[in-house]
């Protein structure tokens, strides 16, 4: 699956719901045991949750793309698919997560890629960097950037013999404790998002950064 939402698959309301929906139809084929989940775009996998979408909105907006959010990431998360991060470029925040609900990911190894969950303080870009990400595990394996599909097809065909059904049970075991968590709290989680989202001094740090973003370009 490669994501391409031009310039940096940033993850609008839009784009969300329609990884899901792909993402469904994926898991709903049952001659599908696997997904590689890469980018289109080069140098990006993908920004993280599309800024402009958290920023002068209403609350009843805000909810519904933290629902998508959740979707989405239940979705990767409890996916009964072999899924793997084929990481094509850069991953802040959201991709960094995005990355992370997969089974396993490969990186290419470029040193103008990073990935890193920067969100606890939007405005501040990760300083982490591909062989940082390796050394305290967020990624599985660096490899040149021109191998990175191939060695997802072949690591993908290691997973695919494992017989399916323990691999399923082994994975749910593993992730069935969070993803009920969520599943139990989907509701607050939306409403602490809005609640936050929503206050006079995130929608200004927003701003701030994204006229940070802009001025960098500049
Ligand atoms: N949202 C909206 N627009 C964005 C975003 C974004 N996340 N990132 C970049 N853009 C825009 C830029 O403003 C720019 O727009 P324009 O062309 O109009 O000026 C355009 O995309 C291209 O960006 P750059 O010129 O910066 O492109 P580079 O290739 O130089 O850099 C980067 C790409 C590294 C992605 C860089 O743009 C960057 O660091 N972006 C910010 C990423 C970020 O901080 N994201 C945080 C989002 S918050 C979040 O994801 C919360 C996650 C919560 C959990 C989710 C679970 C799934």
């Amino acid at each position: 699956m490669r994501l391409q939402s031009p310039p940096v698959n940033s993850l609008s309301l839009d784009f969300l719901t329609e990884i899901s929906i792909s993402l469904e139809k994926l898991e709903m084929d049952k001659s599908c045991r696997g997904v590689v989940l890469t980018s289109a775009l080069p140098k990006i996998f993908c920004a993280g949750l599309d800024i402009m979408e958290m920023y002068g909105k209403s609350p009843e907006r805000y909810g519904e793309l933290w629902k998508a959010v959740q979707e989405m990431w239940l979705k990767i998360c409890g996916s009964n698919m072999v899924t793997i991060a084929a990481i094509n470029g850069n991953s802040p925040a959201g991709g960094c997560m995005m990355a992370l609900a997969c089974d396993y990911r490969i990186m290419a190894e470029n040193p103008h890629y990073s990935i890193g969950l920067n969100e606890v303080k939007l405005g501040i870009v990760a300083p982490f960097c591909a062989p940082e990400a390796l050394r305290i595990g967020l990624v599985d394996q660096l490899v040149p950037e021109e191998q990175v599909l191939s060695t997802a097809t072949e690591t993908m065909a290691k997973w695919f013999a494992v017989p399916d059904h323990a691999r399923q049970i082994t994975k749910s075991m593993m992730r069935k404790p969070t993803i009920d968590k969520l599943l139990s709290n989907q509701e607050s989680d939306i409403k602490n998002f809005v609640n936050f989202i929503t206050k006079e001094s995130i929608q200004q740090s927003l701003r701030m950064y994204m006229e940070n973003l802009k001025k960098r370009k500049a």
